[in-house]
């Protein structure tokens, strides 16, 4: 195997010129569980560990090694053990907000060509959610692939108007409607992976990741568990994020089922993510409008007149609030909550005058 086989191409070998450390070679990050690592190099796969210098260097969880980084390593102990130097910088990435008060992020995964964002089509789906998983994968320059999974469990109809509603959202992109039980779509799944190419599984727990990683293999390797009968919702039980190579060559990484996705965009892809909303705001008369309340604001119009599903334009304000919140102290945050609120709220207000017959 050559490290073309594991995703290494021109613009990581443009990056690892500029600093290699001396008497290290390059290795892929294939397992992160906790602290500890799987590399895979040329020839074998096998346990790592950061230098000290590299943990206590970090200033952030985003500084050290995540799955999916090409990493400089130098072997030890007979060439059983890998310690990880230095981290290349990453082409692309998912990462999400870590728990606490602190604006950080922790990473999910690096140098993915593609993610796949599962939702299964009973309990789970979700259209906020979704437009949650494609900020955070915008914001990583990830391409997103849609699978609605399950899709067994719902009738056709059931499912044309899940995907209508994706759509009516403006999400687009591809959506594969997937059965793990009944194999349908897992063709459409296949055709996408590339030899060398990189993919991502993201999604709540329980909505069928792993059984879809099995299936590929073609054989039992994760564990898999029944999602809970009373709501449907998984059990979290992949642990640790983990890169496969499938039989074709392509690269395939699962990940834990996430709780809450927390949220920490940058203005600009919450701008992406809502290019409609984007646009319109160009031809609001104030240029620092906050599209709440102010006269002139081309996003309130289109929501008077319809254009502009006020579904849509309250998750543009959710997005927002809670992007324009990571970059403030958590006191700032606090007192900007309670403000922000109460715009929200009479902005709401307002447009129940002028539209009585929107709810
Ligand atoms: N009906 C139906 N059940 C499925 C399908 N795919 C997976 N399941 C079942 O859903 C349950 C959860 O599947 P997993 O593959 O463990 O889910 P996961 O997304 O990996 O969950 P976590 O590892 O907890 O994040 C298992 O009991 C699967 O058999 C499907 O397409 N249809
Ligand atoms: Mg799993
Ligand atoms: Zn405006």
């Amino acid at each position: 195997m050559e490290l073309v086989d594991l995703g290494y191409d021109g613009w990581f070998q443009q990056k690892a010129r500029r600093s290699v450390p001396p008497e290290c070679t390059l290795a892929r990050v294939t397992r992160v569980d906790r602290d500890r690592y799987l590399v895979r190099n040329e020839r074998v796969e096998l346990p790592a560990e950061p230098t000290g210098k590299l943990l206590f260097s970090a200033a952030t969880g985003e500084d050290l090694p995540c799955v999916g980084d090409w990493v400089f390593v130098q072997y030890h102990n007979e060439g059983t053990l890998a310690i990880i130097h230095d981290v290349l910088p990453r082409k692309t990435f998912l990462r999400r907000k870590s728990a606490g008060e602190k604006a950080e992020y922790q990473m999910i995964a690096a140098n993915l060509d593609a993610a796949f964002i599962m939702q299964s089509c009973d309990l789970n789906f979700n259209l906020r959610r979704m437009e949650r998983y494609l900020v955070v994968v915008n914001e990583g320059h990830v391409e997103p692939v849609i699978i609605l999974s399950k899709c067994d469990l719902l009738d056709p109809e059931g499912l044309e108007k899940r995907i209508a509603e994706l759509r009516l959202s403006r999400i687009e992109g591809r959506i594969i409607a997937l059965s793990n039980k009944t194999g349908v779509g897992r063709e459409a799944v296949r055709e996408i992976l590339r030899p060398g190419k990189t993919y991502c599984l993201i999604g709540s727990s329980g909505v069928g990741k792993t059984t879809l990683l099995n299936d590929l293999l073609g054989r039992e390797m994760f564990e898999t568990a029944a999602v809970r009968e009373k709501d449907g919702r998984g059990r979290h039980t992949t642990a640790r994020r983990q890169l496969s190579m499938l039989d074709n060559g392509a690269l395939l990484i699962d990940t834990p089922g996430m709780r809450e996705l927390g949220l920490m965009g940058v203005g600009e892809t919450v701008d992406e993510s809502f290019s409609e909303i984007h646009l319109l705001s160009k031809r609001c008369r104030f240029g620092d409008c906050s599209h709440l309340s102010e006269p002139g604001c081309a996003i309130l119009e289109a929501v008077k007149s319809g254009d502009l599903p006020e579904e849509r334009y309250q998750s543009y304000l959710k997005l927002i609030k809670e992007s324009a919140f990571h970059e403030m102290s958590y006191v700032e945050r606090r007192k900007k909550e309670k403000h922000f609120g109460r715009m929200v709220k009479s902005a709401m207000k307002e447009l129940k005058k002028w539209k009585p017959s929107s709810s």
